[in-house]
Protein backbone atom coordinates (compact mmCIF):
# COMPACT_ATOMS: atom_id res chain seq x y z
CA UNK A 1 0.00 0.00 0.00
CA UNK A 2 1.23 3.30 -0.87
CA UNK A 3 0.70 6.26 1.37
CA UNK A 4 -1.00 9.01 0.64
CA UNK A 5 0.73 12.79 0.75
CA UNK A 6 -2.09 14.76 3.14
CA UNK A 7 -2.09 18.80 2.01
CA UNK A 8 -5.15 20.86 3.30
CA UNK A 9 -6.44 24.07 2.70
CA UNK A 10 -8.31 27.02 4.98
CA UNK A 11 -10.43 28.58 2.78
CA UNK A 12 -13.54 29.39 1.61
CA UNK A 13 -16.19 27.84 0.15
CA UNK A 14 -17.84 28.44 -3.59
CA UNK A 15 -20.55 27.18 -4.15
CA UNK A 16 -20.52 27.39 -7.55
CA UNK A 17 -17.29 25.65 -7.55
CA UNK A 18 -15.17 27.09 -9.71
CA UNK A 19 -13.07 28.64 -6.75
CA UNK A 20 -12.46 28.52 -3.11
CA UNK A 21 -11.56 25.43 -1.54
CA UNK A 22 -13.46 23.20 -4.16
CA UNK A 23 -10.92 24.36 -6.86
CA UNK A 24 -8.02 23.99 -4.29
CA UNK A 25 -9.74 20.09 -3.64
CA UNK A 26 -9.69 19.31 -7.24
CA UNK A 27 -6.08 20.27 -8.01
CA UNK A 28 -4.60 18.87 -4.93
CA UNK A 29 -6.08 15.09 -6.59
CA UNK A 30 -4.80 15.95 -10.03
CA UNK A 31 -1.29 16.05 -7.78
CA UNK A 32 -2.29 12.57 -6.59
CA UNK A 33 -2.87 13.82 -3.23
CA UNK A 34 -5.09 13.55 -0.34
CA UNK A 35 -7.25 16.46 0.21
CA UNK A 36 -8.17 17.77 3.49
CA UNK A 37 -10.27 21.55 3.87
CA UNK A 38 -11.18 23.43 6.80
CA UNK A 39 -14.21 25.56 5.58
CA UNK A 40 -13.28 29.80 6.92
CA UNK A 41 -16.97 31.14 4.54
CA UNK A 42 -19.21 30.12 2.45
CA UNK A 43 -19.44 32.51 -0.60
CA UNK A 44 -22.92 32.12 -2.78
CA UNK A 45 -23.81 33.97 -5.85
CA UNK A 46 -27.65 34.88 -6.67
CA UNK A 47 -28.45 33.87 -10.06
CA UNK A 48 -31.62 36.49 -9.42
CA UNK A 49 -29.40 39.37 -8.73
CA UNK A 50 -26.98 39.80 -11.26
CA UNK A 51 -24.74 37.12 -9.84
CA UNK A 52 -24.17 39.00 -6.83
CA UNK A 53 -21.51 37.75 -4.29
CA UNK A 54 -22.67 36.47 -0.66
CA UNK A 55 -20.12 35.61 1.75
CA UNK A 56 -21.38 34.02 5.40
CA UNK A 57 -18.58 33.82 8.08
CA UNK A 58 -18.49 30.52 9.87
CA UNK A 59 -18.23 30.82 13.60
CA UNK A 60 -15.12 30.77 15.36
CA UNK A 61 -15.64 27.15 17.65
CA UNK A 62 -16.50 25.89 13.93
CA UNK A 63 -13.44 26.48 12.21
CA UNK A 64 -11.23 25.66 15.24
CA UNK A 65 -13.05 21.96 15.46
CA UNK A 66 -12.33 22.20 11.76
CA UNK A 67 -8.56 23.09 12.46
CA UNK A 68 -8.52 20.45 15.21
CA UNK A 69 -9.23 17.61 12.98
CA UNK A 70 -7.36 18.47 10.02
CA UNK A 71 -4.24 19.49 12.02
CA UNK A 72 -4.11 17.03 15.04
CA UNK A 73 -6.36 14.65 14.39
CA UNK A 74 -4.58 14.02 11.18
CA UNK A 75 -1.42 16.35 10.13
CA UNK A 76 -0.97 17.67 6.53
CA UNK A 77 2.66 17.73 5.11
CA UNK A 78 1.49 21.25 3.36
CA UNK A 79 -0.94 23.55 3.92
CA UNK A 80 -2.50 26.99 1.87
CA UNK A 81 -4.99 29.42 2.74
CA UNK A 82 -7.42 31.18 0.77
CA UNK A 83 -10.31 33.33 1.62
CA UNK A 84 -10.11 33.31 5.52
CA UNK A 85 -12.67 36.27 6.31
CA UNK A 86 -12.45 37.30 9.27
CA UNK A 87 -9.69 38.08 12.22
CA UNK A 88 -10.49 35.28 13.78
CA UNK A 89 -10.22 32.98 11.04
CA UNK A 90 -6.70 34.20 10.72
CA UNK A 91 -5.79 34.49 14.27
CA UNK A 92 -6.87 30.08 14.60
CA UNK A 93 -4.92 29.73 11.34
CA UNK A 94 -1.83 31.86 12.74
CA UNK A 95 -2.03 29.48 16.16
CA UNK A 96 -2.30 26.03 14.04
CA UNK A 97 0.73 26.63 11.69
CA UNK A 98 2.80 27.23 14.20
CA UNK A 99 1.76 24.56 16.68
CA UNK A 100 2.05 22.23 14.62
CA UNK A 101 5.36 24.36 12.89
CA UNK A 102 3.96 23.69 9.57
CA UNK A 103 7.06 24.07 6.79
CA UNK A 104 5.41 24.06 3.72
CA UNK A 105 2.17 26.92 4.20
CA UNK A 106 1.27 28.75 1.12
CA UNK A 107 -0.31 31.87 1.96
CA UNK A 108 -2.33 33.25 -0.92
CA UNK A 109 -3.80 36.20 0.80
CA UNK A 110 -7.32 36.36 -1.18
CA UNK A 111 -9.07 40.03 -0.23
CA UNK A 112 -11.71 39.92 -3.01
CA UNK A 113 -13.49 37.41 -4.65
CA UNK A 114 -13.43 38.61 -8.88
CA UNK A 115 -16.62 40.24 -9.69
CA UNK A 116 -17.29 41.55 -6.56
CA UNK A 117 -14.40 44.84 -6.13
CA UNK A 118 -15.16 45.58 -2.60
CA UNK A 119 -12.08 44.06 -0.37
CA UNK A 120 -13.25 42.46 2.31
CA UNK A 121 -11.57 44.79 4.63
CA UNK A 122 -8.94 46.77 5.25
CA UNK A 123 -8.31 45.11 9.24
CA UNK A 124 -8.34 42.04 7.67
CA UNK A 125 -5.64 42.89 5.21
CA UNK A 126 -3.14 43.81 7.83
CA UNK A 127 -4.04 40.78 10.12
CA UNK A 128 -3.18 38.97 7.11
CA UNK A 129 -0.19 40.96 6.85
CA UNK A 130 0.95 40.90 9.91
CA UNK A 131 0.26 37.01 11.24
CA UNK A 132 0.82 35.14 8.30
CA UNK A 133 2.87 36.33 6.24
CA UNK A 134 6.24 36.11 8.76
CA UNK A 135 4.48 32.04 8.33
CA UNK A 136 4.76 31.82 4.70
CA UNK A 137 7.11 29.16 2.93
CA UNK A 138 5.46 31.08 -0.35
CA UNK A 139 3.06 34.07 -0.72
CA UNK A 140 1.06 34.66 -3.93
CA UNK A 141 -0.33 38.07 -4.07
CA UNK A 142 -1.97 39.45 -7.20
CA UNK A 143 -1.36 43.01 -7.69
CA UNK A 144 -4.10 44.36 -5.53
CA UNK A 145 -3.24 42.20 -3.02
CA UNK A 146 0.72 42.57 -2.73
CA UNK A 147 -0.13 46.42 -2.80
CA UNK A 148 -2.17 45.89 0.58
CA UNK A 149 0.64 43.41 2.10
CA UNK A 150 3.39 46.08 1.30
CA UNK A 151 0.89 49.15 1.68
CA UNK A 152 2.38 50.88 -1.30
CA UNK A 153 -0.49 52.71 -3.78
CA UNK A 154 -1.61 51.08 -6.84
CA UNK A 155 1.12 48.86 -8.35
CA UNK A 156 1.05 49.60 -12.08
CA UNK A 157 5.22 48.32 -13.25
CA UNK A 158 7.53 45.97 -13.04
CA UNK A 159 9.70 47.98 -10.95
CA UNK A 160 6.87 48.50 -8.83
CA UNK A 161 6.42 44.48 -8.60
CA UNK A 162 10.25 44.46 -7.65
CA UNK A 163 9.75 46.98 -4.64
CA UNK A 164 6.40 45.17 -3.17
CA UNK A 165 8.16 41.61 -3.58
CA UNK A 166 11.02 43.13 -1.18
CA UNK A 167 8.55 44.83 1.70
CA UNK A 168 6.49 41.76 1.58
CA UNK A 169 9.63 39.57 1.80
CA UNK A 170 10.68 42.08 4.80
CA UNK A 171 7.46 41.31 6.50
CA UNK A 172 8.44 37.53 7.00
CA UNK A 173 7.13 35.50 3.85
CA UNK A 174 10.85 33.23 2.48
CA UNK A 175 9.56 33.28 -1.05
CA UNK A 176 6.87 36.11 -3.37
CA UNK A 177 5.33 34.98 -6.14
CA UNK A 178 3.37 38.37 -7.54
CA UNK A 179 1.13 37.51 -10.33
CA UNK A 180 1.62 40.21 -11.88
CA UNK A 181 -0.75 38.73 -15.38
CA UNK A 182 -2.33 39.86 -18.31
CA UNK A 183 -2.77 43.71 -16.03
CA UNK A 184 0.49 44.26 -15.71
CA UNK A 185 0.83 44.25 -20.05
CA UNK A 186 -1.78 47.40 -19.84
CA UNK A 187 0.11 49.36 -17.42
CA UNK A 188 3.72 48.65 -17.90
CA UNK A 189 4.75 50.15 -21.64
CA UNK A 190 8.16 48.19 -21.62
CA UNK A 191 5.60 44.71 -20.85
CA UNK A 192 5.11 43.00 -24.96
CA UNK A 193 1.53 43.03 -24.82
CA UNK A 194 0.35 39.66 -25.18
CA UNK A 195 2.60 38.81 -22.12
CA UNK A 196 1.54 37.48 -18.70
CA UNK A 197 4.74 38.29 -16.52
CA UNK A 198 4.79 37.25 -12.57
CA UNK A 199 7.67 37.85 -10.71
CA UNK A 200 9.30 35.46 -8.16
CA UNK A 201 11.62 36.32 -5.28
CA UNK A 202 13.06 34.61 -2.76
CA UNK A 203 14.83 37.80 -1.21
CA UNK A 204 17.89 37.89 -3.01
CA UNK A 205 16.94 36.76 -6.21
CA UNK A 206 14.46 37.88 -8.86
CA UNK A 207 12.44 36.06 -11.64
CA UNK A 208 10.41 36.69 -13.98
CA UNK A 209 8.24 34.20 -15.20
CA UNK A 210 6.63 34.45 -18.39
CA UNK A 211 3.99 33.26 -20.41
CA UNK A 212 1.91 34.48 -23.21
CA UNK A 213 -1.55 35.63 -22.32
CA UNK A 214 -4.72 33.32 -22.58
CA UNK A 215 -7.34 34.36 -24.55
CA UNK A 216 -10.21 33.73 -22.38
CA UNK A 217 -12.64 35.28 -19.92
CA UNK A 218 -13.21 32.31 -18.19
CA UNK A 219 -10.71 32.59 -14.84
CA UNK A 220 -12.77 32.03 -12.32
CA UNK A 221 -10.83 29.92 -9.64
CA UNK A 222 -6.92 30.40 -10.89
CA UNK A 223 -5.72 32.46 -8.40
CA UNK A 224 -7.13 29.42 -6.31
CA UNK A 225 -5.89 26.94 -8.59
CA UNK A 226 -2.49 28.15 -8.56
CA UNK A 227 -2.07 28.39 -5.50
CA UNK A 228 -3.20 24.63 -4.33
CA UNK A 229 -0.63 23.50 -7.30
CA UNK A 230 2.09 25.36 -5.68
CA UNK A 231 1.46 23.97 -2.65
CA UNK A 232 0.52 20.41 -3.71
CA UNK A 233 4.48 20.80 -5.63
CA UNK A 234 5.90 22.00 -2.41
CA UNK A 235 4.03 18.81 -1.28
CA UNK A 236 5.30 16.60 -3.51
CA UNK A 237 9.20 17.61 -2.47
CA UNK A 238 9.80 20.31 -5.47
CA UNK A 239 11.81 23.51 -4.26
CA UNK A 240 9.41 26.79 -3.59
CA UNK A 241 10.87 27.73 -7.24
CA UNK A 242 10.26 24.54 -9.22
CA UNK A 243 6.88 24.48 -7.62
CA UNK A 244 6.11 27.94 -9.09
CA UNK A 245 7.09 26.99 -12.37
CA UNK A 246 5.00 23.47 -12.58
CA UNK A 247 2.54 25.18 -11.31
CA UNK A 248 2.16 27.90 -14.21
CA UNK A 249 2.31 24.77 -16.76
CA UNK A 250 -0.75 24.00 -14.75
CA UNK A 251 -2.98 26.48 -14.68
CA UNK A 252 -1.73 27.77 -18.47
CA UNK A 253 -3.12 24.04 -19.06
CA UNK A 254 -6.46 24.71 -16.86
CA UNK A 255 -6.92 27.85 -18.57
CA UNK A 256 -6.48 26.96 -21.82
CA UNK A 257 -9.53 24.91 -21.42
CA UNK A 258 -12.57 27.14 -19.68
CA UNK A 259 -15.60 26.93 -19.85
CA UNK A 260 -18.76 28.78 -19.06
CA UNK A 261 -21.05 27.81 -16.10
CA UNK A 262 -23.57 30.27 -17.23
CA UNK A 263 -23.38 34.53 -18.86
CA UNK A 264 -21.50 35.25 -15.86
CA UNK A 265 -18.51 32.95 -15.02
CA UNK A 266 -16.88 30.56 -16.36
CA UNK A 267 -13.86 28.11 -14.42
CA UNK A 268 -10.68 27.36 -15.56
CA UNK A 269 -10.58 23.41 -15.91
CA UNK A 270 -8.24 21.74 -13.44
CA UNK A 271 -8.65 17.86 -15.03
CA UNK A 272 -7.19 19.19 -18.26
CA UNK A 273 -4.06 18.43 -17.27
CA UNK A 274 -5.14 14.55 -17.49
CA UNK A 275 -4.44 14.00 -21.05
CA UNK A 276 -6.31 10.97 -22.59
CA UNK A 277 -8.81 9.70 -20.17
CA UNK A 278 -10.53 8.67 -23.07
CA UNK A 279 -13.47 10.28 -23.65
O1 LIG B 1 -11.21 33.69 -6.42
C1 LIG B 1 -11.27 34.16 -5.13
C2 LIG B 1 -12.21 33.36 -4.27
C3 LIG B 1 -11.68 32.66 -3.21
N1 LIG B 1 -12.43 31.93 -2.37
C4 LIG B 1 -13.77 31.87 -2.54
C5 LIG B 1 -14.39 32.55 -3.58
C6 LIG B 1 -13.60 33.31 -4.47
C7 LIG B 1 -14.25 34.03 -5.56
O2 LIG B 1 -15.39 33.85 -5.89
O3 LIG B 1 -15.71 32.45 -3.74
C8 LIG B 1 -14.58 31.06 -1.58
Amino acid sequence: MTEMIKVATIAGSDASGGAGLEADLKTFSEYGLYGMAAVTVIATMDPDNGWAHGVYALPEEVIDAQLKTVFKGVGPIACKTGMLGTEYAVELTRKYISEYKLDHFVLDPVMVCKGANQPLSPELNTAIAQKLLPLAEIATPNLFEASQLAGMGEITTLKQMEEACKIIAGKGARHVFLKGGSKLAQSDSSIEKGRAVDLYYDGQRFEQIESSLIDTTWTHGAGCTTAAAITSGLARGLKAYEAIVLAKKFISESLSHGFPLNQWVGPGNPSAWRKGFGV
